[in-house]
């Protein structure tokens, strides 16, 4: 399989799930400028919304939208529990989670992050804000659905990993920067943050980015 993909992007979410599930996937980098592969493929051929997470399956069909594809990933592989059984209340509330994830948080924060929306910027973080600040209050366990990590919990990694070029201090709740810390510890997270070149920055080592923006903030953080 291939994953189309931008490092540090929303695609980072079936990234993860792939490693948890030791599925071989090749990542695809896709140009953020000129919309191509390395190769020089027309990513907008693989698909006509010109955004990433794109599965490519072996037989060249492909999946489009992180929920669905962490989903699929899953499924291939049940007896490893990152998704429950289809059909069953426990897998609605995965499916509730990422619904949640991808309509209440991924798309304003990715709004927040595009120069056209500066003007409502206040308006987008106030209302992210009050999504997290709602999240913290939901959490019981150490993951969204309680004791198990699931999907949604790789996907709520990938947005919180967001939070510093937003300008959000996610210190302000501190049940949120215990979960990026406890994701952040598992080893296929590591090594899907490794793969996609992204390092820890930061005094906590809580978030990650690409070197160069690591070595921007040190220096940054020297001067
Ligand atoms: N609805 C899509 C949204 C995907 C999305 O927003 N992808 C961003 C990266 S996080 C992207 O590729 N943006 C580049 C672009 O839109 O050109 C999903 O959930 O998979």
């Amino acid at each position: 399989m291939k994953l189309y993909m931008h490092p540090g992007a929303c695609s980072l979410s079936p990234h993860i799930i792939a490693k948890e599930l030791a599925l071989p996937v090749e990542l695809i980098a896709i140009d953020r400028n000129t919309h191509r592969t390395s190769s020089g493929e027309d990513f907008h051929r693989i698909n006509r919304n010109g955004y990433v997470p794109v599965l490519e399956l072996e037989d060249g069909a492909t999946l489009t939208e992180g929920p669905a594809i962490v989903q699929f990933l899953a499924d291939l592989k049940p007896e490893a529990g990152l998704a429950p059984k289809a059909g069953t209340v426990e897998r609605a509330r995965v499916q509730s989670w990422l619904n949640f994830m991808t309509s209440e948080l991924h798309k304003p924060m990715v709004l927040l992050f595009r120069p056209p929306y500066a003007p409502v910027r206040s308006t987008l973080l106030e209302l992210v804000e009050k999504r997290l600040g709602w999240v913290a209050s939901e959490m019981v366990g150490p993951y969204l659905t309680g004791d198990t990590f699931t999907v949604a919990d790789a996907y709520f990694f990938v947005i919180l990993n967001w939070s510093p070029w937003l300008e959000i201090d996610l210190g302000r709740w501190p049940t949120l920067k215990a979960f990026m810390d406890r994701v952040g510890a598992r080893p296929a997270v590591q090594n899907a943050l490794a793969a996609e070149g992204l390092a820890p920055f930061g005094d906590e080592h809580t978030f990650y980015a690409p070197p160069a923006m690591v070595t921007a903030e040190r220096q940054a953080a020297r001067s």
